[in-house]
């Protein structure tokens, strides 16, 4: 008989645990959606709600369901009780017996168990409150561990930074982008599974070799078996690329390893977003007695090789990814979980944030080490969507424990999610943790190492070692042997400490935004691989307005600062405002031109990178989404509103971008492909002024080899502006194939604040199409930044933020489900001249 699988998600209560009265549950959940969902507390996320809900995680608290299986079932030789995830410190009760003590909120917890199920079951988890459970730790401690993001005061707790005792997400504790919800609860699925004969308990499509020819594969097989028994395999697949697998197999009582060699001809290979169809085998594994199906697995497998290439040369050390053969500029962002409270995150939230790196013309996603090892959807969703992923293991800008059973725990979770996640063909690389190599060994006093007497720092780093140096690495090299592992980002080497001059490794560069260096640094600050630079802004007003009242309409009320968690995030914003804009007159304007400023800056940065190709070959910001409504770096808000970083980075990420720029006096423009074919296309250049009148103007044919990086033109500044003063005219470039253009672009010789910008004339035509309503846009002079908003609407327009050229005519589309009436009179417009004027 097969095995079958029941899920316990139904009929779960909660309670306070010195409390009698019991709530309805929702699983997989947690605490605080749990008692949201019940009244019991207000919206978290609501003005300053936080503050208020500090006490939820220094409770115990208690979840029961009861469940009943029919005798059949329970007649089975074989039952398992699996518990995909569970937040954090839990004791599982099963029929009143204790069955389990959870301590990591990363590991899958089984239970072999026989005599205590019953045909009535009550299943009871307690969750201990991790500020009990941890707070003794830290005092035990005569140091205490680093752990700069923990935000330990706004959780009533002083400066006793204790999330590093707990293997659960960091970003619990609040981050500089982060509330501070230490919530628990049973976050992922929970499920009993019955069998007799055997049971399929993971199978690794190893990919030993994969070229255009031949891919070959080694399948392994992890069976458990009830006893020494002849069994059938097989293994399928519906393309004729694919000939059935069918072996009888002789099985040992207990666990074992079968392993099968296969070769695929010609395969269909997996490419990136960009640069090919993420093409996808579906894997059939089943394993039969002599008369029945008994366990099956399917798995989707993308063929492909897939390597981080580290060649000296004249410079240092390169560092990139290569995709079957090819080697490719990785354009894309740091990813952080969706949701403070992530067991809420759709199917179709998580789908919308992968479809806007695709649609941004990203081809990789870091998940950095602060968050969680995501769901298996969202590796699902990247290896349809050819979205590379960089998995950062979870350790994040702090020093941990090193006692054994910290260790033996960190073991069992590596081991977890390796096996978890090691076939999805879109994970490119392991990384051991975010910043805690850089931060421990920087050479100022914020470096940590020198915060410690010499033999703590020798105790601390050699932790440090053991983790990321040991474990991990044994770890990977036995499950997962063809991945490339870099203990942490940054780094210079494997061994070789980060530096903001690395020519060898990855680099972090927050010179702009932490180190208060203008955006026109982005373009000096170059690594191999620029895995995260970012800048902040504000969600746009309707996003504000839901987790504000009009009071607070100020970006330095009580309620935005709780909502701006880096404590140096305002005053940095308006300096870098101060230095290229006027101050905008009201609020809704800031917002607007926090945007504007953010994303003109971060544009310097893309292009930089890619102009800086291929010595250069990644650029990774920081960050595409948010957990909440917040002032961030993020390039989509909480609510998934694209900010104009979004719409910058698909311009800048465009598969073929023309990129002009000025150095010391010397205007260059560059075309730089990331295409794998050679392409002819037409590129224009005009000096033009702000109302539309054309001063100098070039064209040229050019064929740009594939995967290339290319100069197209220089001349001095002055020679280019002649008498025309700087602040009045602008430089438009276009890079296009008869029709389609790649690539469009614009300069300005000044800063936007001394631009002589006349006042836009625009008129709009709105007509109504299937999906929503088209925009025609006109203006007689430049528009900069123009932005379209209909505030109380849900909407996305297919551009914003842009600079609209005199006399250029452009259309939008508005995409909405709504049907707006008046929706002219609705449309708001707004450009950079309107905030000042
Ligand atoms: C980076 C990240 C995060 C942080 C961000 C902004 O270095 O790794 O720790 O949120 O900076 O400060």
């Amino acid at each position: 008989m097969q095995k079958r699988r029941i899920d316990l998600i139904e009929n779960w209560i909660f309670k306070h645990q010195d409390k009698d009265e019991w709530f309805p549950a929702e699983i997989p959940g947690c605490v605080h959606t749990d008692l949201f969902n019940n009244k019991l507390i207000d919206d978290p996320f609501y003005r300053t709600n936080e503050k208020k809900l500090q006490w939820i995680d220094k409770v115990n608290w208690e979840y029961l369901t009861k469940f009943h299986i029919t005798t059949d079932i329970l007649n089975r030789r074989h039952h398992r009780f699996v518990f995909e995830g569970l937040d954090t410190y839990a004791d599982v009760y099963l029929n009143g017996e204790k069955i389990l003590k959870a301590d990591n909120m990363f590991r899958k917890w089984t239970v072999d168990l026989q005599e205590i199920l019953k045909n009535k079951n009550v299943l009871k988890v307690i969750f201990k409150s991790p500020v009990i459970e941890d707070v003794p730790k830290y005092d035990a401690l005569e140091y205490h561990l680093p752990a700069i993001n923990d935000q330990s005061d706004v959780g009533e707790l002083g400066d006793k930074r204790i999330s590093v005792f707990a293997r659960k997400a960091p970003y619990h504790y609040g981050w500089d982008w982060g509330p501070r919800f230490v919530t628990m609860g049973i976050w992922r699925p929970v499920y009993l599974v019955s069998w007799d004969d055997a049971i399929i308990e993971s199978v690794h499509f190893n990919q030993l070799k994969v070229t255009e020819k031949e891919a070959k594969l080694e399948v392994a097989i992890e069976i458990n078996s009830d006893r020494k028994q002849t069994t059938y395999l097989k293994i399928s697949e519906k393309s004729e690329d694919f000939i059935s697998y069918y072996e009888a197999i002789e099985l040992e009582k207990g666990n074992q390893v079968i392993a099968v060699r296969f070769e695929i001809k010609n395969p269909k290979l997996w490419w990136c977003n960009g640069l090919g169809e993420p093409y996808l085998y579906l894997f059939i594994t089943e394993l039969y007695n002599e008369t029945d199906l008994i366990d099956k697995n399917t798995t989707s497998i993308g063929l492909r090789s897939l390597k981080v290439i580290r060649e000296k040369d004249e410079k240092g050390r390169s560092f990139y990814f290569e995709l079957n053969g090819k080697p490719v500029f990785a354009k894309g962002a740091n990813y952080i979980p969706n949701d403070s409270f992530v067991p809420r995150v759709t199917h179709s939230k998580y789908e919308y944030i992968i479809r806007s790196a695709v649609d941004a013309n990203m081809n990789m996603l870091r998940v950095w080490g602060g968050g969680i090892y995501e769901n298996d959807l969202f590796y699902d969703l990247c290896d349809q969507y050819g979205i590379m992923i960089w998995q950062d293991f979870m350790f994040s800008c702090s020093m941990y424990p090193g006692d054994d059973a910290f260790l033996a725990n960190v073991h069992q979770e590596i081991n977890d999610n390796v096996k978890r996640l090691r076939n999805h063909a879109s994970i490119a690389i392991w990384c051991g943790n975010n910043e805690n190599d850089m931060i421990w060994n920087m050479d100022t006093e914020l470096g940590w190492k020198n915060q410690f007497d010499s033999k703590i720092a020798d105790k601390l780093w050699a932790d440090y070692r053991k983790v990321f140096y040991k474990i991990l690495p044994e770890i990977l090299n036995e499950l997962d042997p063809q991945r490339f592992y870099w203990p942490s980002s940054p780094l210079a080497g494997y061994d070789k400490h980060a530096s903001y001059t690395t020519t060898s490794g990855d680099m972090h560069y927050w010179g702009v935004w932490h180190g208060k260096e203008p955006f026109e640094k982005y373009n000096i600050h170059l690594a191999r691989f620029m895995s995260e630079y970012g800048f902040q802004s504000f969600p746009e007003f309707a996003s504000v307005k839901k987790y504000t009242l009009s009071d607070d309409w100020d970006i330095d009320s009580e309620v935005m600062i709780a909502h701006q968690r880096s404590e140096i995030g305002n005053q940095l914003i308006k300096m870098y405002m101060n230095w290229d804009y006027h101050l905008p007159k009201n609020f809704t304007d800031m917002l607007y031109l926090v945007q504007v400023l953010q994303a003109e800056g971060m544009k310097i940065g893309m292009e930089a990178h890619r102009r800086a190709k291929p010595y250069c070959m990644g650029s990774l910001y920081w960050q595409i989404n948010d957990c909440w409504p917040v002032a961030s770096w993020s390039s989509i808000d909480y609510y998934g509103r694209w900010k104009a970083l979004h719409y910058f980075a698909q311009k800048a990420f465009a598969p073929v971008l023309i990129s002009p720029t000025l150095d010391n006096d010397i205007f260059r423009v560059f075309l730089i492909s990331d295409l794998l074919k050679p392409i002819k296309c037409q590129n224009q250049l005009k000096l033009i002024d702000f109302n539309g009148n054309v001063i100098w103007e070039s064209e040229y044919n050019i064929k740009i080899d594939a995967n290339n990086n290319f100069k197209i033109f220089e001349c001095s500044q002055r020679e280019l502006l002649k008498e025309k003063l700087r602040n009045q005219v602008f430089l438009y470039c276009s890079c296009s194939e008869k029709e389609k253009v790649f690539s469009e672009n614009c300069f300005y010789f000044d800063k936007i604040k001394n631009l002589d910008l006349p006042k836009p004339e625009v008129t709009v035509d709105v007509t109504e199409n299937s999906n929503g309503y088209l925009i025609n846009i006109l203006s007689k002079s430049l528009a900069k930044n123009l932005c379209l908003n209909l505030e109380d609407y849900d909407v996305f327009f297919s551009d914003n933020y842009f600079d609209l050229f005199p006399y250029k005519k452009i259309q939008i589309t508005c995409v909405t489900k709504s049907e707006i009436k008046n929706f002219r009179e609705k449309l708001k417009i707004i450009s950079v001249y309107d905030t000042y004027h």
